[in-house]
């Protein structure tokens, strides 16, 4: 049976200057455009298929890299936080995050993390009232400190995470729920993850680490069967995802939507 712990997701459409957004691996080339888009119709299809009702913000030419809107804000159980992201050529995507959010909570229940502090949320990764940070080349100590600061005024816990190969934390660690994390590269001996059971992803699966749970079903990328195979023997229900054009910007399945 499904479980039922997030209902909503919100969504931004890619756009046609997603070939402009920031990678690290020129070498996969450029986004194809049509391609993103028909693997962005999978996507919340699977969402809504995990039980998501599910909100599009239409596509924003002025920002590449805009259809990655876990990075502008994070959701809790308490309220929303609108980040203050890392990226220069980014930071503007908050404006729309802000319009968006503000249809589901209310004014007292949005904070924002502000300049000079910076966060992305792909740092960000929720166990329960737990919320461990990446300290990334996005997410400085201000940022990190002022959502400590944020969270705990809510209840919540915050756990700076030290990093220093990866893009953002969930680059290389996904919480599965049931106190089982997916884990890769510098996070699969991280002291901090010690209490939890790792399931290890091999290094040219390094990708995959970026899979989603949703409600009791695990997304993973298609492509990377030994990952598939760990989270099958783990017995969670998948869904396999194309992700190729995504992929060469960096961007992971955790990155495409906001869930709460
Ligand atoms: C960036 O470098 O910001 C984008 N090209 C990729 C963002 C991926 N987001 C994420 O990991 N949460």
């Amino acid at each position: 049976m499904q479980e039922k712990r997030f209902s909503r997701a919100i969504v931004r459409r890619p756009c046609r200057a997603m070939t402009q957004g920031i990678t690290s691996a020129p070498e996969l080339g450029k986004p194809d455009h049509a391609l993103a888009c028909r693997q962005h119709d999978a996507y919340l299809a699977a969402l809504e298929r995990c039980g998501l009702e599910v909100t599009v913000l239409p596509p924003d030419e002025q920002y590449p890299d805009s259809c990655f809107i876990e990075d502008p804000a994070l959701v809790t159980r308490c309220g929303a936080i609108l980040t203050n992201p890392g990226a220069a050529s980014r930071n503007g995507e908050k404006a729309a995050v802000l319009a968006a959010l503000q249809r589901f909570f209310p004014a007292e229940s949005i904070a924002k993390i502000e300049p000079p502090a910076t966060l992305d949320g792909g740092d960000v990764m929720m166990v329960g009232d737990d919320f461990y940070v990446g300290c990334s080349a996005r997410s400085n100590a201000a940022g990190i400190q002022r959502l400590s600061e944020i969270l705990a005024g809510w209840g919540l816990r915050c756990h700076a995470v030290p990093m220093a190969e990866m893009l953002h934390l969930k680059t290389g660690v996904s919480y599965l729920e049931a106190g089982r994390m997916l884990v890769a590269g510098e996070f699969v001996t991280q002291p901090l993850f010690a209490q939890f059971q790792r399931i290890p992803v091999p290094a040219e699966e390094a990708y995959a680490a970026n899979s989603l749970w949703i409600n009791g079903t695990v997304l993973v990328p298609a492509g990377y069967p030994a990952t598939a195979r760990a989270v099958a023997a783990a017995g969670y229900d998948l869904i396999q995802l194309e992700m190729s054009e995504f992929r060469k910007l960096d961007g992971g399945l955790s990155c495409l939507s906001l869930r709460f």
